[in-house]
């Protein structure tokens, strides 16, 4: 029997694409996945057996190391959330919430600004590298910073994320002109004719490189977050970790107590203030949620 070994790529109407080697196989899945209620992700690793006709059969999935709600996807290396420098104007608490979503699960995530023709990226790259971030001040449409970005992908499974008109689909593009994605308004009226949600899919981009555009995915909902306790909240923001143990008070929220560590950082400037005001906003979001749950 031909067991190879494989990463699904995509899936559509319970046939998944998987990569395997410089192959793809179309594959269903053994019963005996779907009966421990277990829904395979475009990133899942398997072993499949070949069949006769060319076509697979999944038998196993290996562990994940992690997995993302919204967009569905596993064993992803790297989360870019993008942004544009204006037009449209970043949102900074829909970018925090993917960044707290990919902090939640264990995953790298960058920050990447572009549109830095229409405005300096600066004041967006200098909240997001107080937060660790590693940021690029990229420019699809003069090819500015692709290199530098191409390279950092180089070997890894990555997803890119944002609001609609950021330039994810020019940045891909960019970066791996071979994908020819859809850009600009074609990509919005053809997003607005669909209603059916589209299933994130990898494309292979080079050697054990794989990239995910996520299309119409803009808005995410609290509860898709992952974040269980909002108590927890406070763990999904890197820069806040120096200082939780310098408040006043033993059990401080870091919403607004005197003698707070987080604020008192906030203050200083070392937290910028939009990454706080997320947090406390967020915070709000999640308990009110628990509370109604
Ligand atoms: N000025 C400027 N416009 C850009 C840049 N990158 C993309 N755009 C434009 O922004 C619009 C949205 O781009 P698109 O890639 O479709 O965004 P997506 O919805 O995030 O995939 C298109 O009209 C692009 O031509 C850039 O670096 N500078
Ligand atoms: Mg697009
Ligand atoms: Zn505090």
């Amino acid at each position: 029997m031909d067991i190879v070994e494989g990463v699904i790529i995509k899936e559509k109407k319970g046939l998944y694409t998987v990569a395997s080697g410089d192959s793809q196989v179309l594959c269903k899945a053994g019963s005996h996945i779907r009966k421990d209620g277990l829904r395979l992700l475009a990133g899942d690793r398997v072993e499949l057996e070949r069949n006769a006709d060319g076509s697979g059969f999944i038998r196993t999935v290996k562990e994940r190391k992690n997995c993302l709600a919204r967009p569905a996807v596993a064993n992803i290396d790297l989360f870019v959330v993008v942004t544009a420098t204006m037009s449209p104007d970043p949102y900074l608490y829909n970018i925090d919430k993917l960044t707290v979503m990919a902090e939640n699960a264990g995953v790298e995530t960058v920050i990447a600004v572009n549109k830095s023709d229409l405005c300096a990226p600066t004041a967006l790259i200098d909240i997001y590298e107080k937060a660790f971030y590693k940021c690029f001040s990229l420019c699809a449409a003069r090819g500015e910073g692709i290199e530098e970005l191409r390279t950092y992908l180089d070997g890894k499974t990555a997803v890119f994320a944002g609001a609609s008109g950021v330039g994810k689909s020019s940045l891909l593009n960019a970066l791996y002109p071979s994908l020819n994605a859809e850009t600009g308004e074609l990509s919005k009226k053809i997003a607005r004719g669909k209603n059916t949600t589209r299933h994130t899919e990898f494309f292979a981009v080079g050697d054990n490189t794989y990239i995910a555009d996520t299309p119409g995915f803009t808005m995410l909902d609290e509860d898709r977050l992952g974040v269980e306790e909002y108590e927890e909240l406070k763990y999904c923001f890197p820069e806040f970790e120096a200082h939780l143990g310098s408040c006043a008070f033993r059990g401080c929220t870091h919403l607004k107590e005197e003698g707070c560590g987080v604020i008192g950082a906030v203050n200083s400037g070392l937290i910028a203030e939009s990454r706080h005001g997320s947090f406390v906003k967020l915070y709000g979001e999640l308990k009110a949620r628990k509370r109604y749950s």
